[in-house]
This record gives C-alpha cells, structure tokens and sequence, in this order.
C-alpha cells in the first residue's frame, strides 16, 4: 500500500509595517489579499497617530486573514519587522513576507517572489529594482541615485553579490529567520536591510534576485530621513572595515601556516 501523502500548502505571512498609512494601506491591503489568496497579512503598527492600527483592527475584525500587531510608539522599520517575524515564527508560518504599506510593492507580483522562493529552495528572495527587467515609477532622480549608489557600495563594502541591497520587498522562508539571531539586529530603516542581506551571505544562505517595478507612493508621506541614511552608511563603513579586516587576518593565518609547512 503506497503511504498518503502529507504535503500541505506552504503557510505564507505578508507583514506590513504601518506608520501613518490610513490613506495608503486600504488599497494595499484589498489588493493584498486578492492577489494571494494563500496569504495571511501581519500589519504590525506603531501607534500612527492618523487611525492606521484601528483601520486595521476593522479588517482584522472582517477577515480570518488580517492579524494586527501594536507597538506602542513609533520605534523605527528594523523593530516592527523583528517583533513582526517573531509573531509569524510562534504560529509556524512557512514564508515570511516583507512588504510596505505604502503601494511601492505590488502585491500583483507577490505570486512570482513567492514562486521562486519555493521553486528555487533560495535562503532569500529579493524584489529587485536593480536587476534586468527591474525598474521604479515616479521616482525623482535624486531617489534613484542614493538607492543605486547605496546598493553598489554596500555590494562592494561587504561583498555580497545583490543589486538592490536596500529592497523592502522580500521572502524569508521562516528556516532563514530562525538562523539570523534576530535578538542582536539594531538596524533601523535601509540598514535594517543590508544588515539581513549580510546575515543570510555571510550565513552562507543562497539569495535569488527577481525584477520588480517599485511604484512611488501616491499619498502619504515618506518616513525616510538623513538620519537613516546616515545610520546606513556609517553601518555599512563599519561593517565592511571589520569584514575586510578578519579576512585579513584570515589571508596571514594562512599564509604564515603555509610557510610553517615548507
Ligand atoms: N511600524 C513602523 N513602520 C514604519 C516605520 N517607518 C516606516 N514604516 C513603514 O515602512 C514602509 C516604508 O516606509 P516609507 O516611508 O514608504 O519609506 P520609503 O519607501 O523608503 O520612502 C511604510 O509602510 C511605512 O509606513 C516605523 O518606525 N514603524
Ligand atoms: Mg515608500
């Protein structure tokens, strides 16, 4: 007798982190939740003063799909999405998905991330803008130039081989984010970003790249500041002195060994 099979459908997580996105999140959500149809939604909100969180309760409310997570003061994007992969690693969802509220990510090209995240068995599925096919919307230059420039020097800083190391669309499968010692990540913004990037590369872990079309926002207002900017960049300098600097001390090791043997 052939046994039965127990393969069931992967359990997939979208978390969306909110501050004051009453105007953006509706349409995002509705297109959410129609364009994937296996996936769950985590909104994880800072308390936005504009009754983001409450608009969320109403369609968590409504849907068996929607849950809501409530921080109690806006804490930064690294903090909302560590508390949010740790709500969807206690209720043993399969993938974990990160995408922004504020309709930049098209939850229409949700399916193909997802698809090659399972097609692939990737550590990391990233929704680039910097790769062939890839692009942005409505993005002034100055946008462009900080993202692509940031990407390059992170790429070259730390090595690791991404194009669009900031990207805020993405897939964990839940085996990754268990691996990356959520407790110790202090990054906020696009660090927070590089920061997972560097984990899952350094961790050995496989990253795939797919092309997306990331749509400036229409309503609402941009949380980006100097201040992240300035955190990433310090972040990324740090980082890479100190990787280049213990694969330095790595390159003597082995050579003074190689000499030891001859
Ligand atoms: N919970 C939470 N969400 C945030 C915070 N900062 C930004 N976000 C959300 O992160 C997403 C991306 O932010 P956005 O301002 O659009 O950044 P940009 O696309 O780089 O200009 C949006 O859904 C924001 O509402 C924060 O401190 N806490
Ligand atoms: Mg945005």
């Amino acid at each position: 007798m052939t046994q039965p099979h127990h393969t069931r459908e992967p359990r997939v997580v979208v978390v969306v982190p909110t501050y004051d996105e009453r105007r953006t999140l509706p349409g995002t959500l509705r297109r959410l939740l129609a364009a994937v149809p296996v996936a769950d939604v985590l909104v994880v909100d800072d308390a936005s003063p504009d009754g983001t969180g409450e608009y969320a309760d109403e369609q968590a409310a409504a849907s068996d799909r929607v849950h809501v997570l409530h921080r109690t003061s806006k804490d930064g994007l690294g903090r909302a999405y560590v508390a949010g992969f740790r709500w969807a690693l206690d209720r043993g969802y399969d993938y974990v998905v990160e995408m922004d509220a504020d309709g930049s990510h098209r939850p229409e090209q949700l399916p193909e991330l997802l698809y090659a995240a399972t097609s692939t068995g990737a550590d990391l599925v990233i929704g680039s803008r910097w790769v062939r096919g890839g692009e942005v919307v409505n993005w002034p230059l100055r946008r462009q130039v900080l993202s692509r420039g940031a990407s390059t020097y992170a790429r070259l800083a730390l090595g690791v081989p991404v194009r669009d190391v900031t990207a805020g669309f993405r897939v964990f499968p839940a085996r990754t984010l268990r691996r990356l010692h959520l407790d110790s990540v202090q990054s906020q913004g696009y660090c927070f970003q590089v920061d997972l990037t560097w984990r899952v590369h350094r961790g050995g872990g496989r990253i795939v790249e797919v092309p997306v079309s990331f749509v400036e926002r229409t309503a609402g207002e941009s949380k980006m500041s100097r201040a992240i900017v300035v955190e990433a960049l310090m972040n990324v300098t740090a980082w890479g002195a100190e990787y280049r600097a213990a694969q330095a001390v790595r390159g003597v090791r082995r050579v003074g060994q190689a000499l030891r043997r001859s």
